[in-house]
């Protein structure tokens, strides 16, 4: 049998803070308690998930670095840096498999700053304002990507 499909789901900065503050934005879960339902969901579309968090612009542009010819998706909330960071965009330009934009918020019901994002040039897809079920929503895509391949 095929090995499953590796997907990297990446977090960006402050996305550690989830479930700490702001709960009315960005809801009660932990990104702990999503690391565990993406690794769920994952298992019942035969998809392994690879699902880390960083504060750190460069360490999540080496992370997509490191992801050409490692893994089969990538699943990206960059946080703020959505909005600001060429770098990221170009580090995700130079993949060649399905990468879905998630926000956990409706960015286009918020402030005018966060309706730009830098890296959708990039997206095969974009998810935003279904909160922590984003991320389920987004390994249904992959799954769908990777099956019409
Ligand atoms: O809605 C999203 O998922 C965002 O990517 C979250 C970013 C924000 O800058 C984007 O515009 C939309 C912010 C992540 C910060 O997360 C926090 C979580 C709890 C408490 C404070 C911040």
């Amino acid at each position: 049998m095929a090995d499953p499909s590796s997907v990297l789901i990446l977090n960006g900065p402050n996305l550690n803070m989830l479930g700490v503050r702001e709960p009315e934005i960005y809801g009660r879960e932990t990104l702990a308690d999503i690391d565990a339902a993406c690794k769920q969901k994952a298992k019942t579309l035969g998809l392994t998930v690879d699902f880390r968090q960083s504060n750190s612009e460069a360490e999540l542009v080496t992370w997509i670095q490191e992801a050409r010819g490692t893994q089969d998706a990538v699943v990206i909330n960059a946080g703020a840096l959505t909005h600001t960071s060429v770098a990221l965009l170009d580090a995700l330009s130079i993949l060649d498999v399905p990468i879905i934009e998630l926000h956990l918020s409706n960015i286009y019901a918020r402030e005018d700053f966060r309706h730009r994002s830098f890296i959708a040039p990039a997206a095969s897809g974009v998810i935003c304002g279904f909160g922590a079920a984003g991320y389920d929503l987004a390994l249904d895509a992959v799954q769908r990507l990777l099956a019409n391949d």
